[in-house]
């Protein structure tokens, strides 16, 4: 056999090897076939191996070229099976190694909701807007004069201790009430007035599983000629029955504000309990909800009303306490904190 002879015969085993091998390595349906197929083909004792211990008997200065012929041929089949066990992998563990798996329903997305607290605001307003009032706002940074002393709390008395806040300059500071929106709708506004106020207040308070030093509140004023106690407390039932339900029953405690005169804190009977005694009314069957009172004549004559014609009543409850309430909340720091993981509950 001539040198070339034993080079062209080479050449075909190399080749009848490469199409065989590939369609072996191609129609293998699991990894033991395709194993089987490596340790055939390119196995120590496999047919390439075995085809390339010919290569002695090429002559010398054909060896180079017949070399790569064997050296393609073998890179080719590592190559395909390489990826062949990528395939076979992919199609027996898709999870794993083939990117989502677009057969698995998709994950929920958080889009937001209302915030527990803000969600109470609104129903306040809402149900207050059925008895004709509309909501206010004014600014977080007030003056001295519209915190306190056009309520009828002068600086140095002790009713202003417990609004202690955060001085700013000259005069000013970040709001202990939202009261100051209503001084300010009033002094711009002739009675008949009747307003909500919700918004952000500051107080020296600490911050733990009951207080925090800001916190939201809801106030309300009404203001006409001939409003009268009954009108009032018919107001703040209506609120109550239609907030906690029909069954709900309100108490008012006799109390002092210097802006309201007479003065009364609200109870409603407990939502929990429903007056039988529990913990969270501890054991009263009463739940302090708001504070309240007729508007103190006093407050009229630094807005510039005529005490003697106009009578009033206004209210002032905090949401998150009633929010906490309602929804069981033991910690305000909870509404506080933006916990994606608790407020998504509310949503
Ligand atoms: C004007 C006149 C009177 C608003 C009132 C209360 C009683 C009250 C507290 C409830 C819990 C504050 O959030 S809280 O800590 N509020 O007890 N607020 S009467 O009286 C006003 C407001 C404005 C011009």
């Amino acid at each position: 056999m001539s040198s070339k002879d034993e080079h062209g015969n080479l050449r075909e085993t190399l080749e009848s090897i490469r199409v065989e091998a590939l369609e072996a390595i191609q129609e293998a349906e699991d990894a033991e076939t395709l194993e089987k197929a490596r340790v055939r083909f390119l196995g120590r004792n496999g047919l390439l191996s075995r085809a390339l211990s010919g290569l002695r008997s090429v002559p010398a200065e054909e060896r180079p070229e017949a070399g790569k012929t064997a050296n393609q041929v073998k890179q080719t089949l590592e190559t395909t099976l390489e990826l062949r066990v990528d395939e076979l992998a992919a199609l027996l563990a898709p999870e794993e190694s083939a990117g989502p798996d677009l057969t698995l329903p998709g994950r929920r997305q958080w889009r937001g909701g209302v915030h527990p607290v803000t969600a109470v605001i609104d129903e306040i307003c809402e149900i207050f807007k059925e008895l004709g009032f509309t909501r206010a706002a004014g600014p977080e940074v007030e003056t001295d004069w519209h915190n306190f002393t056009a309520l009828n709390i002068p600086l140095d008395h002790p009713a202003a201790d417990m609004h202690d806040t955060f001085y700013l300059d000259e005069g000013l500071l970040l709001r202990t009430h939202t009261s100051p929106v209503q001084v300010r709708v009033m002094m711009e506004h002739e009675p008949p007035v009747r307003i909500l106020a919700p918004g952000m207040v500051f107080r020296r308070d600490p911050y733990d599983a009951s207080h925090a030093p800001a916190f939201e509140q809801v106030e309300g004023l009404a203001v006409d000629e001939g409003i009268d106690f009954i009108e009032f407390r018919a107001a703040i039932d209506y609120f109550v029955h239609r907030f906690f339900g029909p069954s709900t029953r309100t108490r008012f405690r006799p109390s002092y504000f210097p802006f309201t005169e007479p003065s009364a804190e609200v109870d409603v009977s407990c939502i929990i309990c429903e007056g039988s005694g529990c913990a969270a009314c501890k054991r009263t069957g009463w739940i302090e909800i708001m504070g309240s009172g007729m508007v103190n004549p006093a407050v009229f004559e630094a807005v510039g009303y005529d005490p003697e014609r106009y009578t009033g009543y206004a209210f002032g409850m905090g949401p998150a306490r009633i929010a906490m309430l309602r929804y069981r909340i033991p910690d305000i720091r909870l509404l506080y904190e933006a916990d994606v993981g608790f407020l998504e509950q509310f949503a």
